[in-house]
């Protein structure tokens, strides 16, 4: 073998190695979930790195001596599988990682497509038309996430989408709005940027509430002191009104609600009026700690360090959250009937916490991997909850015939238990 010959053969053992090393850290940034991503090599990312953080022994102690039943706050319930199936339809299928769902003034059902496609639905005559959403940025678990219509949209058209878009070739996130006439979005306006985006960790859940402002989940961004950073948006609840100006009262005369979060992806509100929601914990091979919170305007719900039953003077711990082995993944929040209901991406079941007061008194598993991955809730004007689930977006251990769908669930039996 001569020495130029040896020289390509080190060289091409040297190019496999580390062919073979990227691969295996690739293999450890795992977000929520498995890390199958597809990802477009032309983009430059923010953070391609999980970030290391402080988190709590594995084996940190978990009293399992509280049953389902009596969950005292900040505890790990075990989900109580629920035999009787809900009666439920599926109403849309062959959908493409549906993310968020809106119910229109005439019956027919908007859904968003985190790809960046609009899809108005008419159920009646199971027909639909797609709309392209501008500007959308689809890698990673960012794209064209929440969607919500103004309360008064039968009025004012308005439509907000939360979607990931490029700036000067990085990732952030804006809250768009539009008018929605004639099947056509139009009348742009940006009505708040600057909302750090990455590949994981992207937040975007919207909903208006009781006082009429728009209130929006925004993720860490694979940055974790970002979250503790008041002045930045990535990590928080944020609230703002419905043409992006800071409302009085707003804790940090910002746009900033509630901080220290690490990737809420569900809020809602109860029947008195107190927001909930529900935040992925940390991730990888010790993936877990998973919450549903309680929010109380500028409080620190203590993300990083406090994660699980590890809470920090000054901040607020998780009402429940899922123990350090068990990661629900939770997509969204829809409270109804006295529960609050969210979607389990990795724990593939449509979750029910029952909320007493300011407590959680039971959590219920419904659907255990009967549909698979399960983002999203939402409760239509019929009553009915919709779920949509997330089996194309390239993490499903499984693909079931017609995914992705909207599937409409009738959990009025569950009513005044
Ligand atoms: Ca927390």
């Amino acid at each position: 073998m001569g020495r130029n010959t040896s020289y390509i053969v080190v060289a091409l053992l040297l190019a496999i190695i580390g062919f073979v090393l990227f691969n295996m850290l690739q293999n450890e940034v795992p977000a929520e979930e498995e890390p199958r991503i597809q990802v477009d090599s032309n983009f430059i990312f923010n953070d391609m790195e999980e970030i290391t953080v402080p988190v709590q022994d594995e084996d940190a102690p978990v009293d399992a001596t509280t049953s389902t039943t009596s969950v005292s706050s900040g505890y790990v319930p075990e989900p109580e599988a629920v035999e009787t199936i809900l009666p439920h339809t599926v109403i849309i299928e062959n959908l493409t990682i549906p993310w968020d769902i809106a119910f229109l003034p005439n019956n027919n059902i908007l859904v968003s497509e985190r790809g960046g496609t609009l899809i108005e639905f008419d159920v009646a005559s199971s027909t639909f038309v797609e709309i392209e959403v501008p500007n959308v940025l689809h890698v990673g678990e960012g794209g064209l996430l929440g969607m919500v219509l103004h309360p008064d949209f039968e009025t004012n058209r308005y439509v907000y989408f939360y979607r990931t878009t490029t700036q000067a070739g990085r990732s952030i996130n804006v809250v768009a709005r539009y008018t929605y006439v004639e099947q056509a979005l139009r009348d742009e306006t940006i009505i708040l940027d600057s909302i750090p985006g990455a590949l994981f960790h992207d937040g975007g859940r919207m909903a208006f509430g009781p006082d009429g402002y728009l209130y929006i989940t925004t993720g860490d961004a694979q940055n974790p002191e970002l979250s503790q950073d008041v002045s930045n948006l990535a990590g928080k609840v944020l609230r703002i009104a419905e043409d992006g100006g800071i409302p009085p009262g707003n804790p940090f005369n910002n746009e900033v609600y509630s901080y220290g979060h690490r990737n809420p992806q569900g809020l809602t509100w109860d029947d008195a009026g107190a927001l909930w929601i529900t935040e992925h914990g940390r991730s990888g091979v010790r993936s877990g700690l998973d919450e549903v919170n309680l929010i109380i305007k500028g409080e620190n719900y203590g993300w990083p360090e406090s994660q699980g039953d590890i809470v920090v003077a000054g901040t607020v711990g998780p009402v429940i959250h899922s123990g350090p082995d068990t990661t629900w993944a939770p997509g969204s929040a829809t409270f109804a009937g006295g529960s609050i209901f969210f979607g389990g991406l990795r724990g593939e079941t449509l979750y029910e916490a029952v909320i007493r007061g300011v407590d959680v008194s039971e959590l219920k598993a419904h659907f255990v991997s009967e549909f698979g991955r399960i983002r999203t809730t939402a409760l239509g004007p019929d009553g009915m909850l919709y779920v949509l689930t997330s089996n194309r977006d390239g993490r499903a251990g499984t693909i079931y015939d017609g995914d992705d769908k909207v599937i409409r669930v009738d959990i009025s039996s569950l009513y005044g238990e």
